[in-house]
């Protein structure tokens, strides 16, 4: 094993020295028949691979939702009550605590129901807002106030 490992590294010692040794002869060489011949710049024309975003750029926008476990429904943006969002694509991430209430979110183009009322637990659905009024409630307690709203602009 050993014996073997010797070798080998000393065969590409060898090696290395004879390819540095060529590529220097041969670099020489090169120049000196290559001034008038080899001027064949291989230019390669990539074109169209212009990969235009159109999504605005930005990372992953989310939204929190929670609902429940009392009568309350909120959205919130990186820890703060929403009130008002960019437009865009978003991840909706909604926590639904209790099992009498749901989440759903109507607006421009939205009318999702993420959480029915028996669901409990964590539900995330992909949400396209435009700018407009979004309104998300409980459907069964929305008329005791268990809704709000943010704007997207
Ligand atoms: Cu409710």
């Amino acid at each position: 094993m050993n014996g073997m490992t010797k070798r080998l590294i000393i065969t590409m010692l060898v090696l290395g020295a004879a390819i540095a040794l060529a590529a220097a002869a041969c670099g020489g060489d090169d120049n000196n028949s290559a001034s008038g011949d080899t001027t064949t710049t291989e230019q390669t024309t990539t074109e169209e691979t212009t990969t235009e975003e159109t999504t605005g750029g930005s990372a992953s926008m989310e939204l929190d939702g929670e609902t429940g476990p009392g009568f309350t429904i909120e959205v919130s943006q990186n820890g703060a009550d929403a009130e008002s969002v960019a437009a865009g694509t978003y991840t909706l991430k909604v926590e639904d605590k209790s099992s009498s209430h749901n989440f759903h979110l109507i607006g421009p183009g939205v009318d999702e129901e993420v959480t029915t009322v028996p669901f409990t637990g964590d539900k995330e659905v992909t949400v396209t807002l435009k700018p407009g009024t979004y309104t998300y409630q409980c459907d069964p307690h929305a008329g005791s106030g268990m809704k709000g709203t943010f704007e997207v602009t």
